[in-house]
Order: C-alpha cells, then sequence, then structure tokens
C-alpha cells in the first residue's frame, strides 16, 4: 500500500493516457537488477531485455513522489455569496474528496451489501466492518476503480527515475517480475494505480505472498474480488497489531493555533505522562497503551488528534497519518458517528474571547489566556476546566 491521492484524480484522469515509450536498458541499474533476477531467481534475461526495452514512462505516477512536479491547485466557483475558493491546508485539500458525502453514502451501500462477508472478517480478525469498508473506499472507491496503469510500465518509471521512494519500487517490481513469472502471467497484462498496487484494497506486490488470504475459499487469491479483498484487508491489519474493541482516535485540546510543542506521527509514541500540554476531550475507555500524536493543518488552526495502537495499525497499510486519519473519518462517518466539531465562542471565567473553536480545539486570538490560564486549565480534570466552550 502506499500514498493514494485521490482527490488529484482529476488530474490523473487527464494526463493519465499520455504516455511516453522509453528503452530503460539504457540505465547501468537496470542491467544489474536483471542480471540479479535471472541468477537469483530463474527468470529468463533474454525476456526481461525485452521488457524493459520498451517501456511507457508513467509521468504523472512519478510526479506523486517527485516533488518538485506540484499538483495542479483546485478551482474557485462563484455563489450567490462570493468567490469560493478550496483551501489550500495540507489536510483539507487531502482529505477533500476522501471524505465526501458521496463517499460516506457509498461507503454505507458497500457495507450493506457485504454485510456478510464483513461480518466474517470481524469474528475472524476483529477489525470493524466499517474500517475495511473505508480502506476499500479509499484505496478504490468500492471497487470502481482499482487503477488503469500499467504495472510494470509504472514500478519501472518510479523503480528507476529519480524520486523519493526509488528503492521501495525497486523492490516491488521485483516482487511483481518474480510473482508473473510463478502465476505465469503477461507481466505487461495487470492494470493498478499510480504506485502499482492491484485490487479493491490495493496490494502492492510483496504484500500478496504473506497477507493476502483466499476468504471466500474457491482455490485462489483474487483481490479484485470483495470477499477475498475484505479478509486480505481484515488479516493485514490484524497482523500489524490491531486490538479488537478498541479506540482509533480521539480529539485532543491544546491552546493556541498551531502545535509545535511535539514531534507528530506514527514514528513518535508517548506515554500518557509525557502529554503535559496537551489533554484529550474525553477519557479514552478501553485504551491505556502509548499515544500518537496525530496534527491536521488545516486553514486556520491545527487539528490534533490522539492515535492509539489501531491507529498505528492503520499506518502500516500505508505509511501516512493522514492516510490514517482519513480512514478513521471515513469509518466513523460510515458507521454514523460524528468526527467534526462544532465552531463556537470560548468564555473564560465569564468574559467572552475573541477566539474561535476550529472544529476539536480551544483557539484563541489572545495571548494572556495561555500566559494566565494554560497550565490551570490542562491541569483541571476533564470537565472542570474554567473555560468554557459554547458550542453552536
Ligand atoms: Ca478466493
Amino acid at each position: 500500500m502506499d500514498l493514494f491521492f485521490r482527490q488529484f484524480f482529476s488530474i490523473i484522469l487527464l494526463f493519465g493516457t499520455l504516455a511516453e515509450a522509453k528503452n530503460y536498458l539504457s540505465y547501468p541499474e537496470v542491467g544489474l537488477f536483471i542480471h540479479k533476477l535471472a541468477t537469483n531467481n530463474g527468470l529468463d534475461p533474454i525476456a526481461l531485455q525485452n521488457l524493459f526495452a520498451d517501456v511507457e514512462y508513467q509521468q504523472t505516477a512519478l510526479s506523486f513522489y517527485n516533488e518538485d512536479i506540484k499538483p495542479l491547485p483546485e478551482k474557485c466557483r462563484t455563489t450567490r455569496r462570493g468567490t469560493v475558493c478550496p483551501s489550500n491546508a495540507p489536510w483539507d485539500r487531502y482529505s477533500h474528496n476522501l471524505l465526501s458525502l458521496q463517499s460516506v453514502q457509498k461507503g454505507k451501500e458497500y457495507l450493506l451489501r457485504h454485510r456478510k462477508s464483513l461480518d466474517r472478517a470481524y469474528k475472524q480478525y476483529g477489525i470493524p466492518p466499517e474500517y475495511i469498508t473505508a480502506i476499500i473506499g479509499i484505496e478504490s472507491f468500492y471497487g470502481a476503480n482499482t487503477g488503469q496503469y500499467p504495472v510494470f510500465d509504472t514500478l519501472t518509471t518510479l523503480a528507476f527515475e529519480t524520486n523519493r521512494r526509488s528503492e521501495f519500487f525497486r523492490s516491488e517490481l521485483e516482487h511483481f517480475l518474480i510473482l508473473a513469472h510463478k502465476q505465469k502471467i503477461d507481466p505487461k497484462a495487470p492494470k493498478g494505480s499510480y504506485a502499482g498496487a492491484m485490487g479493491l484494497g490495493q496490494f502492492m506486490p510483496s504484500n500478496f505472498k504473506s497477507l493476502a488470504v483466499d476468504f471466500d475459499r474457491d482455490g485462489t487469491i483474487n483481490l479484485d474480488k470483495s470477499d477475498d479483498a475484505i479478509g486480505s484487508i481484515a488479516h493485514y491489519l490484524r497482523q500489524s497489531g490491531w486490538l479488537k474493541g478498541t479506540e482509533v482516535a480521539i480529539p485532543a485540546i491544546f491552546l493556541g493555533t498551531r502545535f509545535l510543542n511535539k514531534k507528530v506521527g506514527y514514528q513518535f509514541p508517548y506515554k500518557r505522562n509525557e502529554l503535559k500540554e496537551t489533554r484529550p476531550k474525553r477519557p479514552m475507555m478501553r485504551y491505556q497503551g502509548e499515544i500518537y500524536l496525530v496534527k491536521l493543518e488545516r486553514a486556520i488552526s491545527d487539528e490534533l488528534w490522539y492515535g492509539t495502537q489501531n491507529f498505528y495499525a492503520i499506518t502500516r497499510y500505508n505509511h501516512s497519518d493522514y492516510y490514517a486519519m482519513a480512514v478513521f473519518q471515513l469509518a466513523e462517518m460510515i458507521a454514523n458517528r460524528s468526527v467534526k466539531q462544532s465552531s463556537g465562542t470560548i468564555i473564560v471565567n465569564g468574559n467572552r474571547l475573541d477566539g474561535i473553536i476550529n472544529n476539536n480545539e480551544v483557539v484563541a486570538n489572545d495571548n494572556k489566556l495561555a500566559g494566565e490560564n494554560l497550565e490551570s486549565f490542562l491541569d483541571a480534570p476533564v470537565g472542570q476546566q474554567k473555560i468554557i466552550i459554547e458550542l453552536d
């Protein structure tokens, strides 16, 4: 699994068909790569040379992993109230399409349609149906788009052109060619995402062997079919340490507009007593383990969340905090639980402050508040703070 910025999908559709033939045999690393596969895995070097001599260079796929190429901004639209431009803040941009009303609605329909298989996966692996559904929704829009990119050409482009994940993609290309050799399929045939991932859950070639399961027991693993995809995603999350019946993320409070006090993300687990500057908005009922701070950069201020071990498990599917947060929020919305907070007013000791509550955190424009009240605010037991939040 890798990054799937579905909000850039329109760009893919725009440029996805533009392909340029390229001979990768002129790259010295490709010669070594072929030699290694022939020597270690018994693949035919002549067949491999023919493959690499004629590759459709995948420029759009590459743009997602080479930061010099920026995605096109979304267009503003004119309404009766004036011109409305979408927020260009990182989380707003990332989540815009992934968490659309349409995506939530399709998710509810998918969950109902595949209830039996999803319930069986929950019994066997402990992963709630809405989470498996949300992953299928984000990865392939519930099976409607499993990718139109030629997997071999895409992985070759990403493996040998300059980009930040080229080493990863070189390993995936190796897995892919060995898989094709063993299953006796033409490497040029499979289609996938711009990262070379395949099926409803967008499994990368390296994950097939150890994590994909034949959940409908028909003798083959077909990740283009819902049953096998559902079982395989559940198996993947279970193997990544998912704890049955435990929260995934809860909103947290901090004072100020930007959270800069601590390192954030799945790489940095914290014990509860290390988190003095923040406070969960409600008690965590079923989880005592380490906490991951998840920061969502939004237009006016940052949102902060506490992620649990289950949040971390989702990042094993795709190594991105935003990805895991999108899965969490989509799953919760599919299950009719709210992840959004209201805007409102802050009242401190009876005084109305010029501030906003942007989603899940208190934001005050009055800096005095931070100096005078932050400690007592955060040290008070939940529900007894002197700051009263009025929600509209
Ligand atoms: Ca099967």
